[in-house]
């Protein structure tokens, strides 16, 4: 299906890191994309009560990426290399030689850092921690190290100790702290993964080389300069031996008891899932986890990068993050003078005054009883309460809640202002509150209702009466077709997933079961990507039936195919098969359901 595209080549690019990073100890190591993000061995009630605190309750940490990159800010030798800006060294980007990178250091100064102003900034933005790289790919120490001088401290004229700095401002502002630790990759030290091959004098180095002498050291070194560490986040174990993970684990263990490992330690030694970056899962994941996702597009400083999330955006990702039971780690990336990108800043400030006003939407909530989003936005809960966040506030005041079946003790919308009970009407299984049609807050509305008891729903999938639905492949029964997870680069090093169902036989399907209010005609469009033209037939258990053709490019878009009616309310089927097209490459994202005005 990524016929001749930049998809095409980054999803080779993917199964080559994937595999030349594994290329150690191939055969227990055969890991997929996903598992290199790792799975975590300790089930998460165990921890919840102990070390897990800090993480499960607050939901919202700040991430930090800052190096030498940070200085090049994605250029090197008058070129752009645009992506990723923290790969900028390795052989697929500008492809520096180890020895000229590492004299960056001697013009590294960042003297606007100000670490009390970041630990203010995660503060006022609602985050309960920062986590900050230590140690990136690029193998330079943004600590002082007595174990090798590729550091702060010995190589650049700043001297100083930033994490120290950071670390201090931190717990004197009660906010966790945690480090970011490249431990298999390191591009500039002989021995570590993708570095050197041969030590100074020309013998030939090993990993355990660089990992005696640089990497457990110093791990060590982070382990005990800092205070009470709350995470070691090691990133990338790629083909890393079980033996040296463990080795690692232990050692954190023994040093910082109370730190939480992520997942990506390597070998379902982590405490927590870290999935992969930039995700936000469409289904609840009833485990420990995180997603770490950037303030632009990406995770270190690029000059060009002003792509940044706004307070909407950033308290969307947020609530729909613990909505589905997971902890939103954000990035911020300082530029090589240590300062913060203003829009960032401000953008962040923005979504922080917000949650001031809403923390119980936040701070230890519960994920969502309907298990997936919602078409106007999510749901989180405290006990018996539950939070509508709205992000997309109807415009015929009214609010279509699908599926609760519990009785409400009130509904109420939060935030000041007008607290007046809402009316509600139930129909069917659906709960349609008669809202103001006047948004009550920006950018977030919170309605909260109370429950009599513990809340029951029904999850189908709902068509909306008043807003777009859209039906993933995530949420179908597929039948001689294939369904499945793909990731793909948009830009280098920026990921996008999707769950789509491609490979059709003749009689495949992809069946979604819904659960309609309003009977009467809708739009439908279907998400797609493929070659040439296509044919779709959409057919309900009612026998309504629209097939249509429409073009079909390698990147998925949404195109109309008529009108699609249900004569009566209730539960539904709507089914989806190709009728003409490669049945290989003819890739099915969504369905897409349309209220007509
Ligand atoms: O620190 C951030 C990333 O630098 C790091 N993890 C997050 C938190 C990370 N390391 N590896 N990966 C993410 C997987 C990325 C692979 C890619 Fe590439 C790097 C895609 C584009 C650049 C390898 C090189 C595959 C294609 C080119």
């Amino acid at each position: 299906m990524f016929k001749k595209s930049n998809e095409l080549l980054s999803v080779i690019a993917v199964l080559f890191f994937t595999i030349a990073s594994f290329s150690q100890e191939k055969k227990d190591n055969q890991q997929s994309m996903d598992k290199m993000w790792g799975e975590a061995s300790v089930s998460g009630d165990a921890l919840k009560n102990g070390k897990a605190k800090l993480f499960d309750q607050s939901n919202f940490g700040m991430f930090i990426h800052w190096g030498l990159f940070s200085k090049l800010g994605g250029q090197w030798k008058g070129k752009t290399y645009y992506g990723i800006g923290e790969w900028i060294m390795n052989p697929r980007v500008a492809d520096i030689p180890a020895k000229e990178y590492m004299e960056i250091a001697n013009d590294f100064n960042p003297t606007d850092f100000d670490a009390k102003a970041i630990a203010k900034l995660a503060k006022d933005a609602g985050m309960k921690y920062i986590i900050i790289t230590s140690k990136h790919h690029e193998g330079f120490a943004m600590f002082d190290s007595k174990v090798d001088d590729f550091n702060i401290v010995k190589a650049t004229p700043f001297k100083r100790d930033p994490m120290k700095e950071l670390s201090k401002a931190c717990h004197d502002l009660g906010l966790g702290f945690g480090f970011y630790y490249s431990h298999n990759q390191d591009w500039t030290t002989p021995g570590g993964s993708g570095g050197p091959t041969k030590n100074e004098n020309g013998s030939t180095a090993t990993f355990e080389d660089y990992f005696y002498k640089k990497c457990k050291p110093q791990i060590k070194e982070i382990c005990t300069n800092y205070g009470d560490i709350d995470f070691i986040w090691f990133d990338t174990p790629g083909g890393m031996k079980k033996n040296l993970v463990i080795e690692l684990a232990d050692l954190v263990k023994e040093l910082q008891p109370n730190a939480m490992l992520c997942s990506r330690v390597g070998y379902g030694l982590g405490d927590y899932i870290s999935h992969g970056d930039m995700e936000v899962p469409l289904k609840n994941l009833d485990v420990l986890w995180e997603s770490c996702d950037t303030n632009n597009d990406s995770w270190s400083y690029a000059w060009y990068d002003n792509n940044f999330k706004g307070p909407k955006e950033i308290l969307s990702r947020l609530i729909s993050t613990v909505g589905r039971g997971g902890t939103y780690l954000f990035n911020i990336g300082p530029d090589g003078n240590g300062k913060v990108p203003e829009t960032g800043v401000q953008f962040l400030e923005e979504a922080g005054k917000w949650i001031k006003k809403y923390p119980q939407v936040i701070y230890g909530a519960g994920s969502s009883p309907w298990g997936h989003a919602q078409a106007w936005g999510d749901v989180t809960t405290q006990g018996n309460s539950l939070f509508l966040s709205v992000f997309n506030w109807p415009q015929d005041g009214k609010l279509y809640l699908p599926g609760l079946e519990s009785e409400i003790a009130s509904a109420k919308i939060i935030g000041g202002g007008d607290s007046k009970e809402l009316k509600y009407d139930k129909k069917n299984n659906w709960t349609v509150f008669n809202v103001p049609y006047k948004v009550p807050d920006a950018p977030v509305s919170v309605i909260e209702i109370k429950l009599k008891s513990t809340v029951k729903v029904d999850t189908t999938q709902a068509i909306y009466p008043n807003i777009t639905s859209d039906l993933l492949t995530e949420f179908a029964a597929v039948k001689s077709a294939e369904k499945k997870s793909i990731r793909w680069m948009e830009k280098f090093g920026e990921w996008k997933k999707t769950t789509q169902v491609s490979q059709w036989k003749k009689d495949g399907t992809a069946t979604w079961t819904v659960n309609v209010l309003q009977p009467g005609k809708y739009y439908l469009h279907l998400n797609y990507s493929g070659e040439d033209r296509l044919v779709w037939k959409t057919i309900t258990d009612e026998g309504i039936m629209v097939q249509n053709q429409q073009a079909a490019t390698e990147k998925y878009d949404s195109y109309p195919m008529g009108i699609l009616e249900f004569k009566t309310a209730g539960k539904h089927t709507i089914t989806v098969s190709l009728v003409e097209g490669n049945s290989e490459t003819s890739s099915l994202k969504s369905v897409i359901i349309e209220p007509i005005y």
